[in-house]
This record gives structure tokens, C-alpha cells and sequence, in this order.
């Protein structure tokens, strides 16, 4: 107790000397590098550059790269305008700089479009060039991402363009500044004291994003508030879109689709209607005089009650298209959400968007784009990839991925998520034969769309480490890294960022990896293991409800997902069941319904099964339940394990932190492993098999928890 105490009082003293370790610098940390010979090398090549043309992003430029260099090598490169300059590097436009002109680059600027830049080093100069100076920063972040990685920097030939033109963060942000599924503190938007007073956080938030190639960003909640359209709020968002501009950051915001009514006291927010039409029109041209390059608007409509075109019997088509041809002539574009499901249906919830949005193919705007959930339910810790993606080829369908972990231990368990992206990127349709993976479907390359994107909600909130947890920041980052580049690999960019965010040193880094890298298949052990899902606590979503069956719809319980009976468990999404493989391509449907081949992550995803069904390790269904739990409390035990060895090597402040976030996770682990094993035994009245502990609560303990004011839950307004 002490010694807790002991270290309390360190870290605050520590937080007020200025030097805290608190988080806050994410991965852009730029402390000085530790190997000598490598800083002696960097120091040698970057001795001067050379900045031409101005704009504001190029003031941006400027300042990070001095700012970086200055911690990186503790010596500050001088600005020169002579060519001869030793350890020159040079960065611009040909359109900025004659210099980058006479470079004679363009064979390779003209491949990387806007966004894209090439980054060459010969003979003690390096260049980082691009057709915007938007690509000059994202050249410059790429550039710096080397330093901090301590990777050579000379005889570069780099040449890099993003494989997706929107990349954005949703705010589940609400206007009270709380935040919906947020782990983090309160949202960073300080409404109330916006447009005049601007927190420094609001450029840190621009050079993170910056710096992982986020360009957009939704302020607000999908459960949209008609509120933020009101001429004063729109001040609000105009301040920070004037910040998050030089970094090439668009905003969006979030329309509730009866904002005509809400705001603009109509009697019907029907798309067909006039009126509705010229004042959702006169309101956009409005946000238009405000904020000239407005990205445009995401819809969630006729969705978990929010209103939509269907409460006049119109379809999702006729809502986007009305709001998408009044924003056409801006340039901006609709993002529909095609997350819909509804308990009147007696259809499986996991067929419902298909159901609805299927038919509707082709009949979108082409500034209407699709935002479709990673997986057909609602952001598990495993989902099959959603059938929408692949059975739309007329509709640009954007991913929607969930950085925050509502599902996967919210912001107080260690789960590196790059793992589960990349599983769905790669996941195959067969929309057009083999290799139609999702991220091709995604980037639009199968149907030549002219918009593809990716979409991810925020974890982001005021705390001071950003994510409630450090490990939190890795997803930020590598949602940011694959909307980049989706063919990156989750543990290549896990390693990037333990280099920028902790350690080069090897004995640091292979820990820390090793750990990341396995962190979603232990979350999945101990939570749901072999295709179980939505089996968490009602509401707050927090700790285990596999027992939860009494909701206002049969969907939002857990049992209606499991389906555990004296005999077996699982829910049959086969042809003898719901058939939601029928909504799949025949390969992928024969796949997943036939035993043989279907993974055994996904077993009872699409299976019923008995309990005393065989694995292939020669365990029952039963045995194997069990064993997954068991192993995955195990596991998140080790981890503070492999923390804990670190001590040493990471400051106090920041391993502290971790270490207690740590105790936690193994603390909720054991209780999702012994309140599941527990409940699933009242079906199956089989033994927990010999050698594993006994849970030391009952099945009644658990399921008389209750935690009303858990994080993150849905305002009840
Ligand atoms: O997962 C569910 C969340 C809701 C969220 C909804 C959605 C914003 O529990 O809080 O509402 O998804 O994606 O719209």
C-alpha cells in the first residue's frame, strides 16, 4: 500500500515538473535518439533545408520539421537557400519550388495523385517532393516515422500514395461533450467556449491525424443532434475546420435527417417534399459560406429509432440522394450508414442490411457513398466480414471499423485491433471470383468507383493520454496506417509505432509486440470464444451477460445469439437454419456451412452444435468452450506479466498506468471466463474439465451485478 502510495505522489510530482509522462504525445514524441551512431549519421545528412513557396501548410511543414529535428538530434537545422549546402534536404511542389522543379521528378509525380509523395536521398541530399503541399506533409510524417524508427536514411527511392481518397474518424461525440461508447473522458470539443477560445489539443488532435494520413473528421454523433446545424454551432465547427485545414483535415458533421422539423420548425421532414428539400439546400449553402471545403454529411437514418426516409415511405435512396444533390455542387459527398436492423423483423438481425440496402443498388447518387459495418452484427470481437461488401457493385461501400472498444474491453483492456482489420481486408467475397477481397471492394477498384474510403470511430477523448489507455493510442494509429495503405501489415505497423511510441531496442520491442499481436484472440478466448457473440452486459456493454433475455427486443439480448439449449449451442446461419450464408458468394456459403472447412472461430457464429460435437483436437464442443476461457484469462494474466519485466526500460509514469490497466484486464478476463463457463454449464450439466480451477463465485453472484453507471453508454435523451 505504500509503495503505491509512494509512486502516486512521484507521478504527480512528476506531472508538475513538466516533464510528465503522461501519454499525451502519442507517437510523436521525438525525444532525442539514444544510438549514437545513428544520430551521429542523421545529424550529418540534416543539416540545413530548404522550404520554398508558402502556405499555410507549408508553415506546417516547417514547424514540425523543425520541431522533430530539434528533439530527434538535439540540434536545430538552419534554413538555407544555398544548393551546395551540406546534409540538404529539400521539400516543396514544382508548382511551390523551382527548386523540386528542376528535380525533374515527374515521372514519378505523376503516380501519387494529391495526396501521394516521393521521398529520395543521394549523396547527403534528400528531397521530399509532391504535386500538393498536403503530400509534402505526409512525405515529411513518412520521413520523420524513419528517424524514430532509427531506419537508414540514405539512398532512399520512395514513392507512396493512399489507397483510399476519404479516411475519416466518427465522433460519437455528443454537444454535452459526452461521448457515445467512449472510454476516454469527456469529447475534446469544448462547444460551449468555441468558436473564440481554441485548445491546444485541437492542433495536436490535426498533427496526429496528420500524421497517420486521417483526412476527415465527423464531429458528432451518428445519434445526431440537429443542434450543431444552427447558425452559431455552425461558428463552432467553422473554427476548428479553419485549424484542421493546413493539415489537410476536412470536417464533416453528422445530420439527424429531421433537422427540417427540429430545427427549421416544419411540419415533415420528408425528402420529397419541397420545402424539406430547399431547407436541408438553403442550409447546406449556408455550412458552405462558413466552410468552403465542408466534406459533407453521415447519415445513420431509420436505425435504432433515429428518423428517417422511411418514416414516409420513402426508401434510404431518396434520403441520401436529396441531401446528396444538395451538396453536389459543393463538392461534398453522403455517407449512409447501412447499420439498420429491426425486431419487427423475424428476420436473422445479420441479413437485415443486405435485406434492405440490396435492392437499392445503383439507385444512389454518385457522391452517395455506402458506410457499411466491418461485420453483419455490430462490431464483435470476431465477425465474418459483412455480405454487403462484394453484393453492391453499382454503390461505393466505405468500411466502418470501431476503434473504440465497446465490445473489446473498453479502455481498460491492452487489445491492439490491427489484427481483426487486416482479418477483414483480406477476407475474400468472391464478388468477381477469387481475390475480390474486402479491400478491394472498399478501394473501388472491382467497380471503378470515383470515392472509396474507410471510416473508423474515435476513441479519442479529454483525458490526457487521448484513449483512456495507452495501447489505445496503437489503434488510433493503425486505423490511421491502413486507411493509408490497406495492404499493410498489422504487425509491421504495431512495430512502428512500440519504435515511436516506447523503444528501438529490441528487448523492449519484441515483448510489447508479441504481446499486441496476440491480444484480440486472447480478448476473444476469454469473451467469445468460437464464434459466440453479443453476449456482453445489457446497455453499458460492460462484463459478461451471456444470460441477458429480457430486453424490449428479442436482438439486444444475449440469448437470442447464442440459442444455448440442453443440447447444444450456437445459432445455424446454414440453409437449415436462418441462411445467412445465402446472402454470401457460393464459395464463401459452402466455406462457412460446411463442418469440415468452417474455421472453428466461426463455428457457432454459423452452427448449432452439440455439446459432445467433436473438435478437431478430439475435445468436445464442452471441452473446448472451456479451455478457451481458461486459456484466455491465462493469457491476459501474462501480460502483466511481460509488463512487469519491463519496468526498467519504460518510464514510471506511463508503465504505471499500463501496469494497473493491466491488473484490471487479468481481473475481467477471470470473470468472463467464470461467469460464461458457469451459465453455458446450466445447459450443457457438463463438468468443467479436470484441472482447471474452479470459478470461486456462483452463476447467481454474476448475474446480480450491476454497474448503471459503467463508461461510455448511450445518453437516455
Ligand atoms: O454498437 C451500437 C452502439 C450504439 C451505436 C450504434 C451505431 C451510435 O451500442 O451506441 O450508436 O452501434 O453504430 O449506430
Amino acid at each position: 500500500m505504500r509503495k503505491s502510495i509512494g509512486f502516486l505522489f512521484f507521478a504527480i510530482l512528476l506531472a508538475h515538473s513538466g516533464i510528465a509522462e503522461d501519454g499525451y504525445r502519442l507517437w510523436l514524441r521525438y525525444d532525442l535518439i539514444t544510438d549514437a551512431q545513428q544520430l551521429a549519421l542523421y545529424r550529418q545528412s540534416l543539416q540545413h533545408y530548404i522550404i520554398e513557396g508558402q502556405s499555410p501548410t507549408l508553415e506546417v511543414v516547417e514547424h514540425e520539421l523543425k520541431k522533430a529535428l530539434q528533439g530527434l538530434l538535439g540540434t536545430s537545422i538552419t534554413e538555407s537557400t544555398d544548393l551546395a549546402s551540406k546534409g540538404l534536404l529539400i521539400l516543396g511542389t514544382p508548382s511551390s519550388s523551382t527548386i523540386v522543379k528542376g528535380l525533374k521528378l515527374e515521372d514519378k509525380l505523376k503516380t501519387i495523385g494529391k495526396e501521394g509523395f516521393v521521398i529520395t536521398s543521394q549523396g547527403g541530399r534528400t528531397v521530399i517532393a509532391a504535386n500538393e503541399d498536403i503530400g509534402v506533409l505526409y512525405g515529411l510524417f513518412h520521413f520523420l516515422r524513419l528517424l524514430q524508427s532509427h531506419t537508414a536514411i540514405d539512398g532512399l527511392s520512395i514513392t507512396n500514395k493512399p489507397k483510399l481518397n476519404i479516411r475519416i474518424l466518427n465522433h460519437w461525440d455528443n454537444l454535452d461533450r459526452t461521448v457515445e461508447r467512449g472510454y476516454a473522458g469527456f469529447s475534446i470539443w469544448d462547444w460551449h467556449k468555441l468558436p473564440d477560445y481554441l485548445d491546444a489539443r485541437y492542433l495536436d488532435y490535426a498533427r496526429a491525424n496528420a500524421s497517420i494520413g486521417i483526412n476527415g473528421t465527423v464531429l458528432t454523433n451518428v445519434n445526431a443532434n440537429a443542434l450543431i446545424l444552427r447558425p452559431d454551432y455552425l461558428d463552432k465547427v467553422a473554427a476548428l475546420a479553419d485549424l484542421f485545414r493546413p493539415y489537410g483535415i476536412r470536417v464533416y458533421l453528422t445530420a439527424r435527417f429531421s433537422a427540417p422539423i427540429n430545427l427549421g420548425g416544419l411540419k415533415t421532414a420528408d425528402p420529397l417534399d419541397p420545402a424539406v428539400k430547399d431547407w436541408w439546400k438553403t442550409k447546406i449553402d449556408e455550412i458552405y459560406e462558413k466552410i468552403p471545403d465542408f466534406g459533407g454529411f453521415l447519415v445513420k437514418a431509420n436505425s435504432e429509432g433515429q428518423p428517417g426516409p422511411q418514416n414516409y415511405n420513402r426508401s434510404h435512396a431518396d434520403g441520401a440522394n436529396m441531401l446528396a444533390d444538395a451538396l453536389k455542387p459543393h463538392d461534398g459527398i453522403v455517407m449512409w450508414r447501412a447499420f439498420v436492423y429491426d425486431d419487427k423483423e423475424p428476420v436473422d438481425r445479420a441479413m437485415q442490411a443486405n435485406n434492405e440496402f440490396e435492392p437499392l443498388d445503383g439507385t444512389f447518387r454518385d457522391n452517395v457513398l455506402i458506410q457499411v459495418k466491418n461485420g453483419p452484427i455490430d462490431f464483435q470481437p470476431r465477425e465474418p466480414f459483412h455480405p454487403l461488401f462484394g453484393a453492391m457493385p453499382k454503390t461505393p461501400l466505405m468500411m466502418e471499423f470501431q476503434i473504440t472498444q465497446e465490445y473489446l474491453g473498453q479502455a481498460t483492456h491492452l487489445v491492439y485491433l490491427g489484427p481483426m482489420f487486416e482479418e477483414v481486408l483480406k477476407a475474400d467475397t468472391y464478388a468477381k471470383g477469387k481475390g475480390a477481397t474486402v479491400a478491394k471492394v472498399i478501394e473501388g477498384k472491382l467497380d471503378n468507383h470515383q470515392y472509396s474510403g474507410m471510416a473508423g470511430v474515435a476513441n479519442i477523448g479529454n483525458d490526457r493520454n487521448w484513449t483512456g489507455h495507452i495501447f489505445g493510442q496503437a489503434n488510433w494509429y493503425v486505423y490511421g496506417r491502413l486507411a493509408w495503405d490497406t495492404e499493410l501489415s498489422s504487425a509491421a505497423i504495431a512495430e512502428e509505432w512500440i519504435r515511436m511510441t516506447f523503444s528501438n531496442d529490441p528487448d523492449v520491442i519484441k515483448p510489447i509486440k508479441e504481446m499486441m499481436l496476440s491480444s484480440r484472440e486472447t480478448l476473444v478466448k476469454y469473451m467469445t470464444p468460437l464464434g459466440l457473440h453479443h453476449i456482453m452486459g445489457a446497455g453499458h456493454h460492460y462484463g459478461p451477460g451471456p444470460w441477458v433475455s429480457r430486453m424490449s427486443r428479442a436482438d439486444w439480448t444475449s440469448v437470442y445469439y447464442h440459442k444455448a439449449d440442453s443440447l447444444g449451442i450456437g445459432f445455424d446461419r446454414t440453409a437449415s437454419g436462418s441462411n445467412a450464408l445465402g446472402q454470401y458468394s457460393p464459395e464463401v456459403a459452402s466455406f462457412y456451412s460446411d463442418l469440415s472447412t468452417c474455421p472453428e472461430a466461426y463455428l457457432l457464429w454459423f452452427h448449432h452444435l452439440k455439446w459432445t460435437y467433436k473438435m478437431a483436437s478430439g475435445e468436445t464442443l464442452w471441452e473446448k468452450l472451456c479451455h478457451s476461457y481458461y486459456e484466455g484469462a491465462k493469457e491476459a494474466k501474462a501480460f502483466r506479466q511481460t509488463w512487469q519485466k519491463l519496468e526498467k526500460a519504460i518510464d514510471a509514469d506511463r508503465f504505471r498506468q499500463v501496469d494497473m490497466l493491466l491488473k484490471i484486464q487479468e481481473k475481467e478476463a477471470k470473470w468472463w471466463r467464470d461467469a460464461c463457463v458457469l451459465y453455458f454449464q446450466s445447459f450443457s450439466k457438463m463438468p468443467i474439465p479436470s484441472g482447471l480451477e474452479k470459478p470461486t463465485e456462483s452463476l447467481e453472484y454474476f448475474t446480480n451485478l450491476s454497474y448503471p453507471y459503467a463508461p461510455g453508454i448511450r445518453p437516455r435523451w
